[in-house]
């Protein structure tokens, strides 16, 4: 499954917009540091179900009504002050949390209502364009320090005559979660000596900076947008590349709102509507989450997760299912899975996703929709409903 962190400064909101986004209950205080370990639980990219263009819809506990729920692994890790690295704040503990994150959800304060720390101060005090760029900073030296304490070995091996700098870096470097092709990415967007007693800690810390940028790809979130000043989340749209505007208490109070049968509301609409009786407050504040969501087309917490999947992890969703006709699977049920996987992958890849042993035995794969055959190297696209046959089927 894919692995999204959301890290950020203390008090930025968080635990918050991971309650909101995985209906999980975790403590929300508005003080630094209320997470201490890293919760860990389920979200959802949103996107159309197939079942769409079919006379019925699919039986999926994760559709509703066409609306297709993918899971994603979502973390929520302690907050980050600057110097977290040399061990301010909570130190450095939980950046090694973030060893197996595909990618990060920067949380901002956008209103601008805690200080550098997380402390709370008053709306607009502090500026959040501040606030962007320590995350990699602090993610970038946390890296120099692994590669640093890895070289000792990397100095011993280079007395063997075979000794090959790259060869050293790409294995220390699968040691903190880079796959071999972001490894040789790196090391080529990377000049640094063949000789690994003259590299200086510049060459090491952009090494880490490189790897950083290439397995940790990142967004901002854009929090508090509720009570952000005017101006705020346009002003980190032109310091960042990708910022969405959010409110995750918004989201949460929709969410619960929904579950207690009062607010009609799916995650990811862009509106809702209030169908049950509720009181003139919980009203009042209902209304002024519908401020938020008219001006940006919804809460942004669905929007940003879509954005980290299909943009930034630019994934693809494909359905196996048995029965190419019915879409079944030999249950009988309708699009019972949705996969991820990387554009550009072929039907190997989904069955080798579905189960190492489907992969091993695949013989053959057909488009549900076409009712043909497609080739091995086939390359999948968005929604593909794909019947695998494989001798373990
Ligand atoms: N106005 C507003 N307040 C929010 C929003 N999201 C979170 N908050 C508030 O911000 C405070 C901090 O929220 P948390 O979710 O605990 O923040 P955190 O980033 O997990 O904090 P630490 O665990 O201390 O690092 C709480 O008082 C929340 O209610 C939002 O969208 N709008
Ligand atoms: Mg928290």
């Amino acid at each position: 499954m894919l692995s999204l962190a959301l890290a950020g400064k203390p008090n930025a909101g968080k635990s918050t917009f991971y309650t909101a986004a995985t209906m999980a209950d975790v403590e929300v205080g508005n003080y630094p540091f209320t997470t201490i370990d890293a919760n860990r639980g389920v979200s959802y990219a949103r996107t159309e179900c197939p079942c769409l263009d079919r006379d019925r819809r699919c039986d999926s506990d994760n559709c509703r009504d066409g609306k297709r729920y993918v899971p994603v692994e979502l973390y929520d890790v302690a907050g980050l002050v600057p110097g977290a690295h040399e061990g301010r704040g909570l130190g450095n503990q939980f950046l090694d949390e973030l060893t197996d994150a595909d990618a990060i959800l920067h949380v901002v304060d956008a209103a601008g209502a805690t200080n550098e720390e997380g402390e709370p101060v008053e709306v607009g005090e502090h500026d959040p364009v501040e606030d962007l760029d320590f995350i990699e900073q602090e993610m970038d030296r946390w890296l120099a320090s692994i590669i640093e304490r890895n070289w000792e070995t990397i100095e011993r091996q280079s007395r063997s005559p075979d000794f090959d700098i790259d060869d050293a870096l790409s294995e220390m470097l699968t040691g903190v979660g880079a796959t071999v092709a972001d490894i040789a990415l790196v090391l080529r967007n990377t000049e640094y000596p063949e000789d690994p007693r003259e590299w200086e800690e510049e060459h090491r810390r952009e090494l880490a900076r490189e790897l950083r940028a290439q397995t940790k790809p990142m967004i901002v979130v854009a929090n508090k947008a509720d009570i952000a000043p005017e101006g705020n989340i346009d002003r980190l749209r032109e310091a960042a590349d990708r910022v969405i505007p959010v409110t995750a208490d918004g989201e949460l109070a929709l969410r619960r709102g929904a579950e207690a049968g009062v607010v009609e509301y799916d995650p990811g609409d862009e509106t809702f509507d209030i169908s049950g009786d509720v009181s003139d407050q919980q009203r009042e504040g209902l209304e002024q989450i519908r401020t938020v969501t008219e001006q940006w087309g919804g809460t942004g917490v669905q929007r940003a997760l879509n954005t980290v999947v299909y943009d930034v992890l630019d994934q693809i969703t494909a359905y196996p299912v048995e029965n190419e006709t019915k879409w079944i699977d030999g249950k009988g049920r309708m699009l019972p899975d949705a996969v991820l996987l990387d554009s550009g992958s072929t039907p190997l890849d989904l069955a080798y996703a579905v189960h190492s042993d489907i992969g091993e035995g695949y013989l053959h794969a057909v488009d549900a929709r076409e009712s043909r055959r497609i080739s091995e190297d086939h390359e999948l696209g968005k929604g593909d409903v794909i019947k695998i046959v494989s001798t373990a089927n």
